[in-house]
């Protein structure tokens, strides 16, 4: 028999997807093949930030929550910073142009390791 049956649900190493997206600070929402993600993803891992990436190729669940948290865009990539909905990754460049995503980031509480 079964130790643990009865026990409740047993603890995993393996995180779903609402788990890491709850713990993560930074998610990128992306396509396969989309060379505006590429460009947004290296951004990013330039700068040493940790982010989710939700990969919504076939996975219409997922695409509409994206969609519904983007305030209806459709495109890929959408990105968050902690609570702040980003934009895709013209957004995400114009904001680092400026000068917005590093005070963003403090802001948000998130550490980053990487060069600016
Ligand atoms: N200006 C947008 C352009 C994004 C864009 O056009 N992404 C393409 C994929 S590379 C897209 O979402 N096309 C429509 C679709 O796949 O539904 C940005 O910088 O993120």
């Amino acid at each position: 028999m079964d130790l643990l049956s009865g026990l409740g649900p047993k603890p995993s190493n393996n995180p779903d997807l609402a788990t890491r997206a709850a713990m993560a600070q930074v998610e990128i929402y992306t396509t396969r093949f989309c060379g505006f993600c590429h460009s947004a993803k290296a951004l990013l891992t330039r700068k040493g930030i940790t982010f989710l990436e939700i990969d919504v190729s076939g996975d219409l669940q997922e695409r509409s929550k994206m969609i519904e948290r983007a305030n209806g865009r459709t495109t890929v990539p959408q990105i968050f910073v902690g609570s702040t909905h980003i934009g895709g990754c013209d957004d995400l460049y114009a904001l680092h142009r400026a000068g917005g995503l590093d005070p963003l980031l403090a802001a948000e509480g998130i550490t980053q390791g990487g060069s600016t």
